[in-house]
């Protein structure tokens, strides 16, 4: 779903050329899930494989907080939080949206592709709203990033009853042999005798993006205060944005010729499928696409506009192996990937190891954005901390006043074999300087949640859930939604 570049990067630290074999086969399921149990093995011998400043771990999970880089020691703002559990029998549910008609419904999407509805008296309704299982490639099903992603209702859903969804589809005959997929930005419609159920026939693909690698797709779908739609694509995957896919030496992040590791903004309402906003930052660069809004992204896989205050786009970008960031995204803004990991410089060849320096400045002389937030993958004693950010919303609610307007998101784990996820809170301490902590779940002996972390939703009334599973890969039925609740 997220970055398996963790536990391949730490293959890769060790025996690069094994690791890029197994990506550069990646049609090969096999090769794959024979690289994944490999990698999860390793995770925990390889920690630290080659490094011999860290110190060697002396703290249990359970005991005293200890902060990652960059997290606050001590803030007014409320620190726990309980959660509610809404929804349960799922398998991998990635996020929560809500159309904007006064039925009170929360749609989650779960991974696997179904789209489920949760009703305005809470019941999980048990036929799903859409089903494209059959529109998408195969899942692996101890680990995939690939799936049904991301949906968003358009903004007059009520009149026109049109949504989009994001999904990864078998690769069609134009794609190259060597790529692995491509995604579908597609329009769907609700059917016109029940308001529980899509039209499956009702497709229309409005966007195809072949995928080099299983990893990295991004996949939010988000619809904009200016009606537009935003679209979060990953680098093509593989590691280092590097390979088979990418653009030699500049990398797809960087290179504005290409869709991938970029923000899209379409306008779906005029042109067929759609078009090119006219304001949009490249449409005059005969050498970019135009759908591009921002670029230089790894793996944007969850972002989100505040609901509230100046409407701005949170965007939470995965890092490869050291560090995780949130960006603020700004139309034409080149957010630095691949060099730069969060606020570090990066070698693609040396990807453990930030140079001390590098370049400021793209290829195009565009100034590099740092993330407002970023944290290690490691704490301050060398433990893992973390290993894929979710991005998550502004708290726009009523239940726990202390918490509005703080940026509420999430990592998915300390690692890809434990359930192990956590939650941060970030506030603005000052014009773009942002603190974040932990957030404590009440009943929870120490800083985290118990889950992997899949994903976040926000209803309208501001409050935010949290999608959660037992397992990481899209498999099984403990998929579950928990909304935030005051403790
Ligand atoms: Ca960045």
């Amino acid at each position: 779903m997220l970055s398996m570049n963790n536990a391949i990067s730490k293959v890769n630290f060790c025996d690069r050329i094994l690791s890029y074999e197994l990506l550069r086969s990646s049609k090969n399921i096999w090769c794959i899930l024979v690289c994944f149990l490999f990698s999860i093995s390793l995770v925990t011998l390889l920690n630290g494989c080659g490094s011999s400043s860290e110190s060697s771990p002396v703290l249990s999970s359970g005991s005293s907080p200890v902060l990652s880089p960059g997290l606050s020691t001590s803030v007014s703002q409320v620190d726990t939080v309980g959660i509610q559990s809404v929804a349960s029998g799922l398998t991998s549910p990635v996020t929560m949206v809500i159309p904007n008609d006064n039925t009170d419904r929360k749609f989650i999407v779960d991974q696997v592709g179904k789209i489920f509805v949760i009703d305005a008296d809470n019941n999980l309704l048990s036929t799903p709203f859409l089903d494209v299982s059959n529109k998408l490639v195969t899942l692996m099903t101890t680990y995939d990033e690939r799936g049904l992603l991301g949906m968003a209702f358009h903004p007059n859903y009520s009149i026109n009853g049109r949504f989009f969804i994001f999904y990864n589809a078998p690769k069609g005959s134009d794609v190259p042999a060597d790529y692995n997929s491509e995604i579908h930005v597609s329009e769907f419609k609700v059917s016109t005798n029940d308001p529980n159920k899509a039209d499956p026939s009702s497709e229309n693909i409005l966007l195809t993006i072949p995928k080099p690698s299983f990893n990295h797709n991004g996949g939010t779908l988000v619809f904009g205060p200016d009606g537009m739609l935003y679209v979060s694509v990953g680098d093509g995957g593989a590691s280092d944005d590097v390979g088979i896919g990418h653009t030699p030496t500049l990398g797809n992040g960087q290179d504005k010729s290409k869709l991938l590791g970029k923000i899209l903004r379409i306008d779906i309402d005029s042109g067929t499928p759609y078009s090119i906003p006219s304001d949009n930052p490249f449409v005059n660069d005969s050498g970019a696409k135009g759908e591009i809004w921002a670029y230089g992204f790894r793996n944007p896989y969850r972002m989100s506009f505040d609901t509230g205050g100046d409407k701005r786009l949170f965007v939470a970008d995965v890092g490869q192996n050291l560090y995780e960031e949130i960006d603020i995204g700004t139309s034409g803004g080149n957010y630095g990937w691949n060099i730069k990991e969060g606020k570090h410089c990066f070698d693609p060849n040396n990807a453990n190891t930030p140079p001390a320096t590098c370049t400021n400045t793209g290829i195009d002389g565009q100034t590099l954005l740092d993330p407002i937030i970023e944290y290690s993958h490691k704490d301050s004693l060398g433990n893992n901390f973390g290993i894929a950010v979710l991005g998550g919303y502004i708290y726009r609610g009523n239940a726990i006043p202390a918490l509005v307007g703080n940026y509420i998101f999430g990592d998915l784990s300390t690692n890809l074999s434990t359930a192990d996820g956590s939650i941060f809170a970030a506030y603005e301490k000052s014009a773009s300087i942002w603190e974040f902590r932990q957030l404590k779940i009440s009943g929870q002996s120490n800083l985290r949640i118990g889950r992997f972390i899949l994903g976040f939703g926000q209803d309208n009334n501001g409050e935010i859930y949290i999608m959660t599973s037992q397992n990481v890969g899209p498999s099984g039925t403990t998929g579950q939604v928990y909304k935030i609740i005051a403790q």
